[in-house]
């Protein structure tokens, strides 16, 4: 029972006033004399307080007004770090969340991040609002990142590119964008996919439905699936692409089958929307890994392009990317960003500049830039060389001819194990390695030192859970 504390003034029409609001509000009071509740007893939670005309009480209130609101579930990835951490046992695993880590397991800030955030403390900038579309030296270079500076899609000003609150905030705007100039466009989704994906759709009230992307029987890409789906869909629907290191399962199409897959969009009139929140980290290079946007720009196709930066410049709490979208004329592009900034304001209004502020110096500064793209690779290498021992360790262990070489083939920050949920949960409650339910485990989250023991929990997991 919820005990709030009143205060009345002491005349008795404006006490019976308050009684029929508290009445009407479902608040109930201790024993009552004729006009206000008040109770004498001192233990009671209903004690008269009398002081300079006014009357205090404690009334208590039994029922909420959130009673209709439900325990959400938690949420598949961020709720695994919160299990994490209550776990004990001194062998535990945090391969959920896809967030890098050293090979001692710790967070790791990168060196260049650090330097730049020194820049700005020696600038002395100052933390004015930015505008709605965000700081112009940050739109500026990510989208140079992204499309190459030579990209005639820049040269032209045919991208309207808006700060985002990372890609998950800037996947939001422009379903926001999809929801209010294409009603009941659909948006096709792999499947699977990155959870919140779908969450984002469904918010912003956009339709959506899947397309075939993995295989579990080769742990390939069923590519003649994806392609049939993508040509079956409604023409003009959106298709949301993962420009490199797909979540969760990291495995990408071929440059040639980037190919096939943009004929096929160009032939049913449909709209490519890019989410790119592994730029760098598939391959280690950051043009390589922006070479499916770029194909597709080249074509002269229009197309959306999510943008973050919590990876590749470990900037996970910051909130910084990018919402870029290329339009077929300058003209065009003003007038969707007029519009994307229109969603911004009474969303969030303007975005914050710390971020902005990084990677505008780390890409705008040629020594930066380089030192940038030499930590990528190293970490990129680290979770190359963890992929390696696990599956040496894994094939070492498993003389029943099970072929574990899918681990290898995979990029990116994820392993998509084939483990099923009662096996991923013998994973986590035998083990104490906390993973997704849909059996995608994090190697930016494991050590070389840590892998025999991974071998050891998937083998049993495998092999002895059905
Ligand atoms: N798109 C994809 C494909 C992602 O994997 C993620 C992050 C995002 C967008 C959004 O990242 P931002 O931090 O908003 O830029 N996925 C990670 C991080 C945890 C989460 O689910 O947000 C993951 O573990 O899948």
């Amino acid at each position: 029972m919820a005990s709030t504390m009143l205060s009345l003034p002491c005349t008795s029409s404006s006490a019976s006033l308050s009684m029929h609001q508290l009445n009407k509000g479902k608040v109930k009071l201790g024993s009552s004399d004729s006009s206000i509740c008040i109770n004498n007893d001192r233990n009671s939670p209903f004690t008269k307080i009398k002081s300079f005309g006014r009357i205090s009480m404690t009334v208590a209130t039994n029922v909420s007004r959130f009673e209709g609101v439900t325990m959400a579930p938690p949420d598949p990835i961020l709720g695994v770090s919160e299990a994490f951490k209550a776990d004990t046992h001194e062998m535990k695993l945090n391969l959920g969340v896809g967030a890098y880590r050293t090979e001692e397991l710790q967070p790791y800030v990168l060196k260049v991040v650090k330097k730049a955030e020194n820049l700005m403390l020696e600038r002395g900038e100052n933390k004015e609002y930015l505008p709605i579309e965000g700081l112009a030296a940050f739109n500026k270079v990510t989208a140079e990142l992204l499309f190459g500076t030579d990209n005639p899609v820049i040269q032209k000003q045919r991208v309207a590119t808006v700060q985002g609150l990372s890609g998950t905030g800037s996947l939001r705007l422009a379903a926001a964008l999809i929801e209010r100039y294409f009603p009941g466009a659909k948006v096709l989704i792999s499947s699977p996919t990155w959870g919140n994906h779908k969450n984002i759709f469904n918010d912003a009230r956009v339709p959506w439905s899947e397309y075939r992307y993995y295989d579990p029987k080769t742990v390939g890409l069923d590519f003649e699936g994806m392609i049939a789906d993508i040509k079956a869909a409604p023409e003009g629907s959106f298709v949301l692409l993962h420009g490199c290191a797909h979540n969760p399962t990291g495995i990408d199409p071929t440059p040639e089958q980037w190919k096939q897959i943009a004929d096929v969009i160009q032939e049913k009139n449909h709209i490519p929307f890019f989410d790119v929140a592994y730029q760098g980290f598939a391959s280690g290079s950051l043009d390589e890994d922006a070479a499916s946007v770029r194909l597709f720009a080249a074509r002269g196709i229009e197309l959306l392009v999510a943008q973050s930066y919590s990876k590749n410049l470990g900037l996970y709490s910051e909130r910084i990317g990018a919402m870029n979208i290329v339009c077929s004329s300058a003209d065009a592009a003003a007038r969707v960003k007029s519009q994307l900034k229109r969603i911004a304001r009474p969303m969030y209004s303007n975005p914050p500049i710390h971020g902005a502020r990084i990677v505008a110096n780390v890409v705008g500064d040629p020594g930066l830039f380089s030192e940038w793209k030499a930590e990528m690779e190293m970490m990129a290498g680290r979770i190359k060389n963890v992929r390696q021992k696990l599956f040496d360790s894994l094939s070492a262990k498993d003389k029943s001819g099970k072929d574990w070489s899918f681990i290898l083939k995979q990029i990116g920050m994820f392993s998509f194990t084939g483990l099923n949920k009662a096996q991923s949960d013998n994973m986590t409650n035998k083990w104490h390695v906390y993973m997704t339910k849909d059996g995608r485990i994090s190697l930016a989250g494991l050590s070389l030192a840590k892998c025999e023991y991974l071998a050891d929990a998937i083998f049993d997991s495998y092999h002895n859970v059905s």
